[in-house]
Parts: structure tokens; sequence; C-alpha cells
């Protein structure tokens, strides 16, 4: 965890959404003060690339963790499995041109440029919960557009039942992938009416600015009803598929992470209890949260799990 200065410490705990709209504003004057003042200019997110972002469905006025805790304690096994290193290693990682490979049960495949993707959809700011597997949290507003809104552009076929997303494969300059911690490269998948639900997003920024590469640029998913592990970085291959894919993370434990890994107080992971998080940015003062079900997004997405035993299918 980082070390936090009482400063730092006051904003996470009072930032909410009125708070971080007006501080954009503050930001935004005073931005443009300092540059009529020659003064350097506060550097923050409300200069950053998406700073007139607006505001999309879904977003909830919560209290949004500091950016420096979710820019620096990052899972990003291709560069490290140590969450502050891959602040400084992901920096060799090139993000631009970059290109997303479209297979599989499609009317449309082929080698699409981002710029292109980016140009057909535009982008939103969306504050969600976000949780990890590991049992800590964090609130974050992610910059993107709803995936389905991008993967029907591609014309699936009517036998497209899963999708599948897959990372950049690269050990030279992902040097975590030298190691194998995880069968390379990283995949993970969703059910086609999950990928088509308009909570799910594909994110290319956070806080106004453009995603560092630490979380994930130029382009990942955001599915802020599982555990943040669905949630796949530096995607370069879409593949829609007939099959439920297999995904990294099960292949390498099958017993402790399941294909759907819906947030779910209720099934405890087989070495610790899903019931409570601890919220990043807190101290060691600062009380657990209750874990939602569906971490809080239940009555957009239990209808998707009907009939359906979710102690089974975890
Ligand atoms: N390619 C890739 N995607 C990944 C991971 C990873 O190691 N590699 N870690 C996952 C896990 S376990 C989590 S909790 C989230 C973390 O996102 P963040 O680092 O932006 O907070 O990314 C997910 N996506
Ligand atoms: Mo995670």
């Amino acid at each position: 965890m980082l070390i936090k200065t009482k400063a730092n410490i006051l904003s996470s705990q009072i930032t909410d959404r009125a708070v971080f709209e007006s501080r954009r504003e503050f930001i935004k004057a005073a931005t443009a003060l300092s540059a009529g003042l020659m003064l350097p200019s506060p550097g923050q997110a409300a200069t950053g690339k998406y700073a007139d972002a607006p505001v999309g469905p879904y977003s909830a006025k919560l209290q949004v963790t500091d950016r420096e805790d979710v820019a620096n304690y990052t899972n990003y096994y291709e560069f490290s499995t140590n969450k502050t290193d891959s602040t400084v290693l992901a920096k060799a990682l090139k993000t631009a041109p970059w290109t997303v490979e479209v297979t599989g049960e499609v009317e449309k495949p082929g080698v699409y440029n981002l710029e292109d993707i980016l140009k057909d959809n535009p982008v939103q700011e969306r504050i969600y919960r976000f949780r990890c597997v590991e049992a800590w949290s964090m609130v974050v507003p992610w910059i993107g557009f709803p995936l389905g809104d991008m993967l029907k552009r591609f014309k699936p076929t009517s036998k497209a039942k899963f999708v599948e997303f897959t990372t950049l494969n690269n050990p030279e300059i992902m040097v975590g992938q030298r190691s194998g911690v995880l069968d390379w490269p990283y995949v993970e998948g969703l059910r086609i009416d999950e990928a088509m639900h308009p909570l799910t997003m594909m994110v290319t920024g956070m806080y106004g600015d453009e995603l560092p590469n630490q979380n994930g640029a130029p382009l990942r998913l955001i599915v802020p009803w599982k555990y943040g592990f669905k949630s796949i970085k530096a995607i370069v291959k879409i593949r829609f598929m007939e099959t439920m894919p297999e995904t990294a993370w099960h292949k390498s434990a099958p017993g402790e992470y399941g294909f759907y890994a819906n947030v779910n107080p209720e099934v405890p992971h087989p070495r610790w209890s899903q019931s409570r998080e601890r919220v990043l940015g807190g101290s060691i003062f600062t009380p657990k949260r209750e874990t939602e079900k569906f971490n809080g997004y239940g009555e957009e997405v239990a209808a998707l799990y009907s009939g359906m035993d979710l102690k089974q299918y975890f």
C-alpha cells in the first residue's frame, strides 16, 4: 500500500461525484488562468484528453477513490505480480498504433485500427464500483463506451454465444510474461448477453484522461458486477464463439476462479471469505465494506442469471 499524506487521505474521503465535478471545473478554470499567466498548469484530470467527456448512464454518485491509489496499485501480471512495479514497467509498452483483430462468428471480421474504433464510439464517463477477487475495492471514474455498441458493428452471427478477449503477448516488453505465472496470453470471456449488457464498458481512460499503461491502455474491459480479473487489459483480439472460451485464470486454478466470477459475498473463495472488502485509500482504521451481491449492480444484472445456481456457476 501507498503511504499517504494527510491531504491525500482527506481528498479520497470526501470526493464524491459533486466534488469531483466541481474540482474538474475548478481545475479547468485554474488551468485557463495559469495558461494566461504562464504558470505551470495544475496538470490534473480536468486538463486531460477526456476532461469534457459527458457523464453516461449508470454512473453513480459514489465516493471516488484517489487517482494515485488507482494508478499505483494495479494487478498486471504481464509486467509484475507486484502491485506497484507495473507503474514503471508498463511505461515500455507502445500503445499507438494499436489494432484489434476481430474473428470467429461474425459477419465483419478483420483487423481494426483502434483509431477507427474510437471514431465510431464516442466516449463518456461512468463512475463504477470495482471489486477485486482479492477482497479489495475502489470506485473509479472510467472513460469509455458500451462494449455492446462496438460489438454490434461487427455483426455477430446467430452462433455467437460467447465473446473471448485476448491481451497482447510480447515477452520482450511484458517482462512478466517471461515467467509462467499464467499461461500467456491472458484470455478472458463473457457470455454474449453479458457482453451486450449496457453496463459493460470498453475503457480507454480514467479520471478525465487517458488510461495509464499500468491500468490497461490503450483498451480494456470493465465489467463492474464481476471480479476484477474479468476486466482484461490491453486487448488485441476479440473472438465471437459458439462455445464457452477457456480463460486464463480458470485454466490456472479451475476450482478457484470460475468463468462467471460474479461478485458474490455468499460464495467464498476456497482460501478466503468474500463477504467484506478493504476499500482502497483507507487506513488500517478504516472499517471494511460489506461486499454487495453483483457488486451492487443486482437490479441491472440479476436477471441474466435467473434459474442458475450461483454456487455452481461461480
Ligand atoms: N491482461 C491482464 N488483465 C488484467 C490483469 C492482468 O494481470 N493482466 N489483472 C486483472 C485483475 S486481477 C484486476 S483486479 C484488474 C485490475 O485493474 P487495475 O490494475 O486497473 O486496478 O485487472 C484485471 N485485468
Ligand atoms: Mo483482481
